[in-house]
């Protein structure tokens, strides 16, 4: 360090140089400039409240921005199988206990089979009951229920903080605990729901909701 800094003066230029040349992306100023003329560059970022309704169409803004989120939520991952997969198993089974909900509750202290309750209009699960060497079970932890039927968890309070969280990311509730806290969620669609309580899915706090 210190021992030549016209060296280092020219590595600096240099590195300046380099830096231009790579990214041709806009400057600050150049981006200043394009806020001022935002009506042509109104989906541009930074372009949005102010612009004037004069010349374009507020809808065809609207729509460039949609498609944007889509990606994200495909990217997230493991969307795929749970979805085809639990559809298959519970076809197979009409009646019977789905091979993948005894598999997904077979370190589930609390699991004693499927409770039927195609049919009801509402089903309720308490978060957070007596089981898994604690207060870390679902109750109960597996319901068969209709197409259309919402499914709503209520929090008991106990055993800390609970949350339910699809297999496959389709639900996710709130990391709460707090007695009375309620999380809905309605199954539109046939197929096995595996969930878990993220802090306590490895001590066995899982459930399944079998939609026919
Ligand atoms: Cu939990």
């Amino acid at each position: 360090m210190g021992g030549n800094p016209p060296g280092d003066v020219r590595q600096n230029s240099l590195d300046r140089l380099f830096r231009t040349d790579r990214r041709h992306e806009p400057t600050q100023q150049t981006r200043r400039d394009q806020d001022a003329r935002c009506p042509r560059n109104r989906f541009l970022a930074g372009c949005s409240g102010s612009a004037p309704s004069s010349s374009g169409s507020g809808d065809g803004d609207q729509a460039t921005s949609t498609p944007t989120s889509t990606p994200e939520s495909t990217a997230s991952g493991g969307d795929e199988q749970p979805a085809s997969g639990a559809t298959e198993t519970a076809a197979t089974s009409s009646g019977g206990t789905p091979a993948a909900v005894e598999e997904w509750l077979a370190d589930a202290s609390n699991y004693d089979g499927v409770v039927d309750e195609t049919g009801s209009s509402s089903v309720t699960v308490a978060v957070g009951t007596s089981g898994n060497g604690g207060n870390f079970a679902f109750d109960p932890p597996a319901v068969r229920i209709s197409t259309g039927t919402t499914v709503t968890w209520e929090w008991t309070g106990k055993g800390s903080m609970h949350n339910v969280a699809h297999d496959g990311g389709e639900f996710e509730s709130e990391m709460v605990d707090t007695e009375g806290h309620t999380f809905s969620h309605e199954f539109t669609s046939a197929g096995v729901y595996k969930y878990f309580c993220t802090p306590h899915k490895s001590m066995g706090m899982k459930g399944a909701i079998v939609v026919e």
